[in-house]
This record gives structure tokens, sequence and C-alpha cells, in this order.
């Protein structure tokens, strides 16, 4: 037997830590809901302040869509159908969406 050892060279393994993908939920502009009630949910649902709820639905009244903020999946999701819900009831067609972030 040979008195060699073997010795094989160790390779740094980089720990892995696995983000789950976020999800953005987006505000999307229509000609009917009040701008005072888009900012009354954007308040509400996503925790914004005044002036913070005020830029982001002026920034979708003017460009069309605007990205409010990004959480998991399933927060995404529950944050968007409730604000859109909340739209609904009043009788109006505000929309959130969501859609992965890149
Ligand atoms: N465009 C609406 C109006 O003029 C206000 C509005 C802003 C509605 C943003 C939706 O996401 C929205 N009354």
């Amino acid at each position: 037997m040979s008195e060699k050892t073997i010795v094989k060279p160790k390779t740094a393994v980089k720990p892995k830590t696995q983000r789950p993908k976020l999800w953005k939920v987006i505000l999307l502009n229509d000609d009917y809901t009040p701008r005072e009630f888009v900012v009354q949910v954007l308040k509400a649902v996503f925790r914004m302040n005044a002036d913070r709820a005020y830029h982001v639905m002026m920034t979708a009244h003017r460009r069309g869509a605007c990205v409010i903020a990004v959480y998991t999946k399933d927060v995404a999701d529950t944050k968007a159908k409730e604000a859109t819900e909340l739209g609904k009831e009043n009788g109006y067609p505000l929309y959130f969406t969501t859609e992965p972030e890149e």
C-alpha cells in the first residue's frame, strides 16, 4: 500500500441563501375613481403617509401605472385583491395588479 495521501483541494463553498422572489404591486389609472379615494386606499392598505400616497396616485394618474411596493407573492396578491375590492365596494373600477420582479 502506498503511503501517499491524496489531498483533495478544498473549494470554498458559498452558502446559498434562498431569497423568495418578490412581486410588485402596481396601481393602474382609470378615468372614474376620485383621486382622494385612491389616496385613502393607498394609506389604508399599503400603510403610506398622505404625501407618499398622493405622489403615487399622481404618478399613476399621469403615466397610467405606478409600482407601489414589493412583497412576497402571497402578501402582494392579498394586498392587490384587498385594495381592488375596496374600489369595487364603492362602485369604482380602481385596479391593482401584481407582477414578479426581474
Ligand atoms: N384618474 C383619476 C381621476 O382623474 C384618478 C386616479 C388616479 C384613478 C390614479 C386611479 O390609479 C389611479 N379621477
